[in-house]
């Protein structure tokens, strides 16, 4: 038996859903780091995310800005493409849709490009990015978020395969199309919707 099936057959004993588990994943309880290049350090005050594009005004806001926003404390699933699961994390954010609502996003946009620190980049669908669950995670489990992790700021977006939430997020671009970020410039899935097994 592969690893693949003991892991999945694991979850029904442990009580989990498999149906949770998407296609060709396991699961895993530790926390994996990946990346491309380094982790940024900031200081404190030195981060700040910028919304532009397709949006009345572009505005760029603080961490002191974004924490004292209205903040939800979600729990899901992530998926990572390179084959791991994580069940039940909890993260502590504003939702994407609000901190968009600040510049006020044009009736033409239709999707966004994820900015980060260094030049990564990821592209998604703005109904995607505007679910109740898509945010800007500053807490991870009750903590600041590990700058390993992303911190003090990423995108998390629970049902896209995890390259879609940018961590050390800089800015978000609303725009009328939709073009390939980091990884799908290299191949990846424009979407990548894990239980489709959208990888490549
Ligand atoms: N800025 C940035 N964000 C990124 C990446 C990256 O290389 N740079 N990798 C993505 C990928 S492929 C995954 S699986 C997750 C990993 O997040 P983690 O290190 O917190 O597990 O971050 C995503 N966000
Ligand atoms: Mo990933």
């Amino acid at each position: 038996m592969s690893f693949f099936q003991r892991n999945r057959n694991e979850l029904k004993s442990k009580g989990i859903d498999p149906a949770r588990l998407p296609p060709g994943q396991y699961l895993t309880d530790r926390f994996p780091v990946l990346h491309v290049g380094d982790v940024p350090r900031y200081s404190p005050g030195e981060w700040s995310l910028t919304v532009f594009g397709l949006v009345d005004q572009k505005i760029t806001i603080t961490l002191d800005d974004l924490k004292q926003m209205s903040s939800v404390t979600p729990t899901f699933d992530i998926h990572c493409v390179t084959k791991w699961s994580k069940f039940d994390t909890t993260w502590t954010g504003v939702r994407v849709r609000d901190v968009l609502a600040l510049a006020g996003v044009q009736p033409g946009a239709t999707h966004v490009m994820e900015h980060a620190e260094y030049g990564y980049t990821t592209n998604i669908p703005l109904a995607d990015i505007t679910t109740d669950e898509a945010i800007v995670a500053f807490a991870y489990e009750g903590e600041d978020i590990e700058p390993v992790h992303g911190g003090p700021v990423r995108i998390v977006v629970p049902h896209l395969y995890f390259w879609k939430s940018a961590k050390w997020v800089r800015g978000l671009e609303l725009s009328d199309r939709d073009a390939p970020g980091f990884w799908e410039q290299n191949g990846y899935n424009m979407y990548g919707d894990p239980f489709l097994e959208q990888r490549h």
